[in-house]
């Protein structure tokens, strides 16, 4: 067995017997209600889902097993003459807890490259599409057509016993996260660089090679992937991507088909498409503006006129955070450092200084704060990648790592299948009333 393997096996053997006692001694207990509000609001705020890769807190942000990005930046191996963390690092910490050593990135690093190997039929399948189709699309369709190589679908049709799910998932994920950079960069050469392939080099880190295969070999380009891959990894349990990942996954569809439909749910623009529309709508605002360098005057004219035409500001706003989201700070701390001279970048901190005052006007806007989308396009235009359809994949390798990393703790912990309950509002009015003596609307 391998030595993640085999420690991932060792902590979720240690934390199904503390669930066991937890459960046997409080199973009863409340942790949380639900109100009428959030029936009818997207379930906002309903503790009801498990998910030990990361937690996130509405005031300070994301912290993954406990770490907050600062200190991920601050205490995960980096590359050599790197100062961004790996994202391989983070993975291993994801599942199983501790920070890994240099050496143990090392490992990972050399298994995943062994693991990269890409079936040809994949970008057969890929080819089949019209050039045209949205990455994010062929991304999901390339996903899915790795399914075929599932080792979880394959023992699962060989009669495998319930126990050995974590291994197989452990797998799969495995495969899938090594072979995920390949597969998106080949979409990205596919479309913008007349299908110019190129091999990867093996001698280089997860991020590092995707750089490479995408055609990058600037060092700035890499430690900004990197970072962008670590940040993007996880946003705990409830976000569309991964809520997706976790309810596909526990019908014990495997990786491939869970992890497809996650891509599916980030293409949504409210949610990882955020990052695509972002930079399009700055680039709609030079172009209408007439400047490279808007005042914030002109700044604000135009988020009005975002606003009056009944749209959102891509890029802020969150569904849990109350506060400027970590993921956008150290891409901004990123920028401060690198590329302080940027006119793009530029104009994406004096929106930070525009749009929260308006959005707080308007009275309804819940977090009228930057997302981690707000940022990262100015970043990835400077450094050529100037393709923003694409931006939703980068995304999506990314989050790769945190749905998988929670798909295994699923299978070792025997999650079952998900399935809330639902309603309907003629149930809910008769409730009201019988519970409440509450007086309700008659029915249209
Ligand atoms: N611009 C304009 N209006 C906004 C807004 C924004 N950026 N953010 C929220 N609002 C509006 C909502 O549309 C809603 O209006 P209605 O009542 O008229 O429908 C109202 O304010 C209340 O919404 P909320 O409770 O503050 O926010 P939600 O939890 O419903 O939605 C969203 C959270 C992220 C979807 C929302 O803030 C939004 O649409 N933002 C812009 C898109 C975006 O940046 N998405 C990426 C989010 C991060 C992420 O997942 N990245 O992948």
């Amino acid at each position: 067995m391998d030595p993640l393997k085999e420690l991932f096996q060792q902590k979720s053997q240690e934390l199904n017997s503390e669930i066991k006692e937890l459960l046997d001694e409080h199973g009863s207990k409340k942790v949380s209600e639900v109100s009428l509000k959030q029936v009818y609001g997207g379930m906002r705020g309903i503790t009801c889902m498990l998910w030990e890769p990361s937690l996130l807190d509405a005031e300070e942000g994301i912290r993954f097993r406990g770490y907050s990005i600062p200190e991920l930046r601050e205490k995960l191996p980096r590359a050599a003459n790197g100062k961004e963390p790996l994202p391989e690092g983070l993975f291993w910490l994801m599942l199983v807890g501790q920070i890994p050593t240099k050496q143990q990135v090392k490992w990972l690093t050399e298994n995943w490259v062994r693991r990269a190997n890409v079936p040809e039929h994949v970008f057969r399948t890929i080819d089949a599409l019209p050039v045209e189709t949205h990455p994010m699309t062929q991304m999901s369709i390339g996903v899915m057509a790795m399914q075929g190589t599932s080792v979880f679908a394959e023992r699962y049709a060989s009669g495998m016993n319930k126990t050995e799910y974590w291994d197989a998932t452990y797998e799969d994920s495995m495969n899938l996260i090594a072979r995920l950079p390949r597969v998106a960069a080949y979409i990205y050469r596919r479309v913008y660089q007349k299908n110019d392939q190129t091999l990867p080099d093996i001698s280089l880190d997860w991020g590092g090679n995707f750089a490479h295969l995408l055609g990058f070999e600037d060092q700035g380009f890499k430690e900004y992937m990197r970072l962008f891959l670590t940040i993007h990894a996880d946003h705990e349990g409830g976000n569309a991507s991964a809520h997706t990942t976790h309810l596909v996954g526990s019908t014990l569809s495997d990786p491939y088909l869970s992890f497809s439909a996650a891509t599916n749910a980030l293409a949504g623009p409210l949610h990882g498409l955020a990052n695509q529309e972002v930079i399009r709508w700055v680039l709609k605002m030079v172009d209408t503006l007439g400047t490279s360098k808007p005042t914030r005057e002109q700044i604000a004219e135009y988020v009005k006129s975002t606003l009056n035409s009944g749209r959102v500001i891509p890029g802020y706003g969150h569904a849990v955070l109350r506060k400027p989201d970590p993921r956008y700070m150290a891409q901004r701390q990123f920028a401060e450092d690198n590329i302080p001279d940027s006119d793009l970048v530029k104009i994406v901190w004096k929106i930070f200084d525009v749009v929260p005052p308006i959005l707080t006007s308007l009275g309804k806007v819940k977090n009228p704060w930057p997302n981690v989308d707000a940022h990262s396009g100015a970043l990835l235009m400077h450094y050529g990648l100037t393709q923003h359809k694409y931006y939703t994949v980068l995304f999506a390798v990314s989050r790769a790592l945190g749905v998988l990393a929670a798909q295994c703790w699923a299978r070792a912990l025997g999650l079952p299948l998900e399935r809330p309950k639902s309603t309907t509002t003629k149930w809910l009015k008769d409730y009201l009333e019988k519970e409440y003596g509450a007086p309700v609307a008659e029915e249209h």
